[in-house]
């Protein structure tokens, strides 16, 4: 098994002293060359690990967070990539076998394939998928090869049991034409822009896809960043305006985890290079706080 991370500091003494026993098991991705412009996203897992020391374990409602992370620390760095993604997807099995919920911080958006191939073919029944994210990354083949961060979803759907029909996206606004014919011949996925949100409310989309994955026995949720508004997440490589907060995000994420068997996270694309006073950085730890928050209040 990996080394753990034990550094007494880290996770604002979140760590379990008996890390098989945790609900949270964290694994970092430190891999960006999959990225089509800005990259970054490597320093992610060690920037976010540095901050921790400083936040206060309690969630936004005044519930203090036990102890509930073990931290495998990060898949080191392989020039050669197809063995990399291999190492990849056989520690997140390890991980995703041994805790309630597996988070992992990438990384460009690319990790998301080894890791949702892990996914479906270590847990059981039907697996659902919803994405977080301004780009559907539903491209065959992209700048001449199938694993870029702007192929992952179309990866999953061709590579694993995952069906269309238990496929989702929430904060969509930015595709390329093979994407929206993608969606125009598959009609069963859920397509959510952050346009959609904006009108009907996070709380209608979040019911949506609760309907949608009812007959999934477990669920993947990847978040990237740049589904956030680029007020909320500037350090990202591929932003685009006009997005969702981190209020909306938040919300979205007690409505799923209350109600849908997530086992599975992952949370890809923040840059710290391209982040201006850690602002994107912070964003993501106040969600990986509060999900485990949330996975407390669900199983303690
Ligand atoms: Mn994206």
């Amino acid at each position: 098994m990996t080394k753990l991370v034990e550094h007494r500091d880290t996770w604002s003494g979140l760590l379990h002293k008996k890390p098989d026993e945790a609900t949270v098991g964290i694994l970092g991705i430190p891999f960006d060359n999959a990225v089509s412009w800005r990259s970054g996203t490597r320093h992610a897992p060690a920037r976010l690990r540095s901050i921790t020391p400083h936040l206060a374990f309690f969630t936004e409602e005044g519930t203090e967070i036990k102890p509930c992370i073990a931290d495998y620390g990060d898949v080191e760095s392989d020039l050669e990539w197809t063995r990399y993604f291999k190492t990849v997807q056989t520690k997140a099995a390890e991980v995703m076998n041994q805790h309630k919920l597996a988070f992992f911080i990438g990384g460009d958006h690319s990790v998301g394939i080894p890791l949702f191939k892990a996914f479906s073919e270590c847990k059981q029944g039907k697996i659902g998928y919803i994405q977080f994210d301004s780009h559907p990354d539903l491209i065959d083949e992209f700048e001449g090869h199938k694993w870029s961060h702007a192929c992952t979803a179309r990866r999953h759907v061709e590579d694993t049991r995952l069906e269309p029909a238990n496929l989702a996206f929430v904060g969509l606004r930015s595709y390329l034409s093979e994407e929206i014919n993608y969606f125009n011949e598959n009609p069963k996925v859920g397509r959510f822009s952050a346009r959609h949100v904006y009108k009907h409310g996070i709380e209608s989309v979040a019911h949506a896809l609760i309907e949608q994955m009812k007959d999934c026995d477990t669920v993947y949720f990847s978040l990237d960043i740049d589904g956030l508004d680029p007020a909320y997440a500037p350090g990202t490589g591929t932003p685009e305006a006009g997005g969702l907060s981190t209020r909306e995000c938040l919300e979205l994420l007690h409505l799923l985890f209350e109600n849908l068997p997530i086992q599975a996270m992952d949370l890809v694309e923040i840059s710290p290079p391209l982040d201006h006073e850690d602002v994107t950085a912070l964003a993501g730890l106040k969600i990986i706080y509060e999900v485990m928050g949330m996975m407390q209040e669900k199983f303690d």
